[in-house]
This record gives structure tokens, sequence and C-alpha cells, in this order.
């Protein structure tokens, strides 16, 4: 079964990952290097050892999509995986203990503090779509990218970045999820996507960038004119935060399920025309969720 690569990565951070301290200071066991691989017309990746939220994690992708930056973006949508990070600087800067709850109802609540607050600086989204230039021009990646599947599907600069060197120190956090790239098979006519992560939490977060490679990928060949083709995982520093071995061990036990099948109920005008209701996933019966406590 696919799936048992990413419960192998699991086995091996436990086994052979070099314990240290990390930036957060929960401590990891990590690995240099490791690679995944998907084909998409065997079933859609969403892990099944593990129940993961396809939905929310499909509700930040096409917040992504529409260059969005701001976490009220998310609230409305009543997804809080983005909350931690501005609730932190909050605090640290204001000094007040506001819980989670009563600083996501403000930044519902309060239009003015939320652009104030619930801004997370101009991370993924906002290089996807509005890279700025010196000159002041912005610049659309993923348009360009749609444009050249369409024109140039040869082309070896299939890609787009959300590392901008320049922008790093304004962000919340800097791209995890760093270079897409993407590839068109011409004697199949399929639609190939890599994703380079320069920082994987291998417990909690790469299930869902994983979904979302899927995801985007599925997207893209639907309005360039391709079938799904496989999707290539690269992680760099890939990670299992220490409070979350007890979790992994729990979960390396289980048996992988069938992979459930993608249904994109309505093609929509362009890429950045969909919601969440467009989607359904269809044999989707993961092992339980196990939950586990992000590190900030
Ligand atoms: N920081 C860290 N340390 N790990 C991450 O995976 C991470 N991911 C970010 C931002 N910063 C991060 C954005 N994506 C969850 C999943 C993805 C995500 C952030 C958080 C998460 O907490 N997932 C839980 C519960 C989600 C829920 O209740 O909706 C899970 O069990 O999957
Ligand atoms: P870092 O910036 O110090 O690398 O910390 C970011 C943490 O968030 C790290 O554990 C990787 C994790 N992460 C993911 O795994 N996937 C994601 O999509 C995001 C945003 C973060």
């Amino acid at each position: 079964h696919p799936e048992e690569q990413y419960l192998n990565l699991l086995r091996k951070l436990i086994s052979e990952g070099d314990e240290r301290i990390d930036r957060t200071g929960v401590g990891t066991r990590a690995i240099f290097g490791y690679t995944m691989r998907f084909e998409l017309a065997a079933g859609f990746p969403l892990f099944t050892t593990k129940r993961i939220y396809w939905k929310t994690a499909f509700k930040e992708l096409l917040w992504m999509l529409s260059g969005g930056r701001n976490i009220r973006d998310l609230l409305e949508q009543n997804v809080r995986i983005w909350t931690d990070w501005p609730l932190q600087k909050y605090r640290n800067t204001t000094g007040e203990s506001i819980s989670q709850e009563e600083f996501e109802r403000r930044i519902l609540g309060d239009e003015d503090f939320a652009a104030r607050w619930g801004d997370l600086g101009p991370v993924y989204g906002h290089q996807w779509r509005r890279w700025r230039t010196y000159e002041g021009k912005e610049i659309d990646q993923v348009q360009q990218l749609v444009d050249g599947l369409k024109n140039n599907p040869t082309s070896r600069r299939l890609l787009f970045e959300g590392w901008n060197v320049a922008q790093l120190d304004e962000m919340a956090l800097p791209p995890c999820h760093k270079t897409y790239q993407f590839f068109v098979c011409r004697s199949t006519n399929t639609l190939s996507g890599a994703l380079m992560q320069r920082s994987a939490d291998a417990y909690l977060g790469l299930g869902w960038n994983i979904a979302n490679l899927a995801l985007l990928t599925h997207l893209l060949a639907v309005h360039c004119g391709y079938e799904p083709g496989e999707i290539v995982w690269f992680g760099c520093d890939v990670h299992l935060y220490l409070n979350h071995i007890p979790q992994a061990q729990l979960q390396i036990e289980r048996k992988p399920r069938p992979f459930p099948s993608l249904q994109i109920k309505r093609k929509a005008s362009d890429l950045f025309d969909y919601r969440i209701e467009d989607f359904e996933m269809q044999g989707y019966d993961p092992h339980p969720h196990i939950p586990a406590e992000v590190a900030v």
C-alpha cells in the first residue's frame, strides 16, 4: 500500500532521527531528505491510518490560491489551524493573557483588530499571487503557471516559489512548502506535481501538505486539459516532535485502508473560483483521529 511510505518514514524517524532542540523548544527527531510518490489514478493520497480533516486542509489551499494572508478569512470558515501564530505575537506584544476563543472572536468581530493582528504577513498566498518586484509591480505566479501548462507544456520552468528572501522577516512563519513544480507527460497526457518542503512536521502537517499537493495537481490538470499523473514529495528537514512519538507509535501499528477518490462536483470557471462545496471524498474510511499538540 502506498501509505506504507509514510508509515516507514515515521518508523525511521523514531529509530534513526537525530534528536535535537528545535526553534519551538519542544525538541524533534529529524532526518534530512525523504521522498514519497503517489499515483493519483490509484486513489487520492489522503492518509487512512489516522483521520485527516481534508475539508479543513482544502479550505487552507483555496485560501492560499486566493492570495489570502489574514486568518480572518480562515476563521470565517471555522478554520483555526493558523490562529496560534498571530495569537502568540499578540500576547508577546501586548502582555495581555487573552484566550484563543476571545482572540478569534475579536478577529471576527472587529475589522481593524483583524487588520492589525490577524495578518500573517506576506506568506504563501501573497507570494503565489502577488509577488512584488523592485519596481512595485505584482507577479501572479500561479496564473503564469496555468498559462505555461497550457501553452508550453514541455517547459522546465513550470514552477512557483514561496521563499521570497527579501520578505522572510515579515512572515509569521517562512514557507515550509516552498517550491512547487509541474511536469506534463506527452505520451499519457498526464500532469504530475512535485513539492519541495524545507521543513516538515511528519506527524501533524505532512498529511495535510500531501493532500493539498494532490488537490492542487488535480485542479491544475482539470483546468489545463490533462489527466492527473503522479505527485512527488521531497522533504528536507523531516522531523517528529518528541511529544508526538506516542501517537506515531500507535499509528504505525495500524494497517492502511484503500485510498478514497476525489470527486470534483462542479468545474469552476477558473482555478481561483473553487469553494469547499465543490469537493467530495468518496470512500474515505480512516482509522480514528489521534490528537496531538502543535508546536508554535
Ligand atoms: N507548525 C508546526 N509545528 N507544525 C505544523 O504542522 C504546522 N502547520 C501549519 C502552521 N504551523 C505549523 C499549518 N498547517 C494543524 C494541521 C495543519 C496545519 C496547522 C495545524 C493541526 O493542528 N492539525 C490537527 C488538528 C486540526 C483541527 O482540529 O482542525 C490534526 O490533528 O491534524
Ligand atoms: P520552522 O519554520 O522552524 O521550520 O517551523 C515550522 C514548523 O511547521 C515545522 O515543524 C514544519 C511545520 N509545518 C509543516 O510541516 N507544514 C506546513 O504546511 C507548515 C506551515 C508548517
